[in-house]
């Protein structure tokens, strides 16, 4: 079974301008939408549209929680979250407008966790996870989870035996990676500071995979933005060039692409599929108005049109 585990869900309110947000104009809006928020949700979603069965959980505030509940059943997929009295599904905000531009991400902060809210998550719904299992663990919790908190998490995933996903940043980012991960998906950015050095090259990539090696990565992802992504396993290196779409909403398409990975994995595909797939799924979602999910026949359509080389 495939776990998306979620710490800190979000419904995402979608606001549609009729140019780029400029400061000093009156911004006009022409649609607004709520979606499902957060990451391991979303790639929930993705997974659930091409057709793998997966559990989506996590920790959610119980105000609202019935909201993001039908959001995900919209696509398919069954809520099974711990819900927080007393906490509210936090709400985030993405401006986008049609001028194909990245959009502007505002997020609210969420809830705190604690041992306690983690025991119940995986009494409740991670209790059968095992070795023959993945857990993905897509989004951090809220700043204001302690770490201390997110590593006593993040060991009982580890001790369930399950392979573990990762879509991280920050401190949590590098917590995770003291452990063994099956998967693990940093940006250009977060992979400098991981190694320590600024990586801009693709040599500088293939020169830090010493590192990848210490820190038993098995598959790595170094996402470098409008530029494509870099798919690195033990001795090979691909470089996928992104794809030129209508860009309508580009929220998600990380998840999209994160899902792309996980389903060629669990699907024993090779590299280059898995990075087609996974170039052609953000692409595909970046066309969509919302932060969710995507046209699988566009997407199909963009899988044959990724260009990729062997580093
Ligand atoms: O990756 C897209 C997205 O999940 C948006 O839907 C928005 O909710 C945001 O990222 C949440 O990111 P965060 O890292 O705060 O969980």
């Amino acid at each position: 079974m495939i776990y998306c585990v979620t710490l800190n869900p979000a419904l995402d309110y979608i606001i549609e301008l009729e140019e780029q947000l400029t400061s000093g104009h009156n911004n006009r809006i022409i649609n607004k939408y709520i979606d499902v928020g957060g990451k391991g949700t979303h790639v929930s979603i993705a997974l659930s549209l091409l057709g793998e069965e997966n559990v989506c959980t996590g920790i959610s505030g119980e105000k609202d929680y019935d909201l993001l509940s039908n959001k995900l059943n919209e696509f398919g997929v069954q809520a099974q979250f711990i819900k927080v009295a007393d906490n509210s599904v936090r709400n985030n905000y993405i401006i986008t407008s049609n001028t194909k531009q990245s959009s502007y991400l505002l997020t609210e902060m969420g809830i705190t966790l604690s041992e306690n809210l983690i025991d119940e998550l995986f009494d409740s719904y991670l209790l059968e996870a095992s070795h023959e299992d993945i857990i993905i663990i897509a989004g951090n919790p809220s700043n204001d989870t302690s770490i201390e908190v997110f590593k006593y998490f993040f060991e009982k995933a580890i001790n369930t035996g399950s392979k573990i996903a990762i879509d991280l940043h920050g401190k949590y980012l590098e917590l995770a990676l003291n452990y063994s991960v099956y998967f693990a998906k940093p940006n250009q950015h977060e992979f400098s500071e991981l190694v320590g050095e600024e990586i801009e090259t693709l040599e500088d990539i293939k020169s830090s995979l010493l590192y990848m090696e210490l820190k038993n990565i098995k598959h790595l992802c170094i996402s470098l933005g409008k530029r494509g992504s870099v798919l690195v396993n033990k001795n090979e290196i691909y470089q996928f060039d992104g794809l030129q779409v209508n860009t309508k909403n580009d929220t998600g398409s990380g998840d999209a692409y994160f899902a792309g990975i996980i389903y060629s994995l669990v699907n024993g595909l090779d590299m280059i599929d898995a990075g087609k797939i996974a170039t052609a799924l953000g692409a595909a979602k970046a066309e969509e108005k919302i932060s969710s999910g995507f046209n699988i026949k566009r997407f199909n359509n963009l899988k044959e049109k990724v260009k990729y080389r062997k580093v």
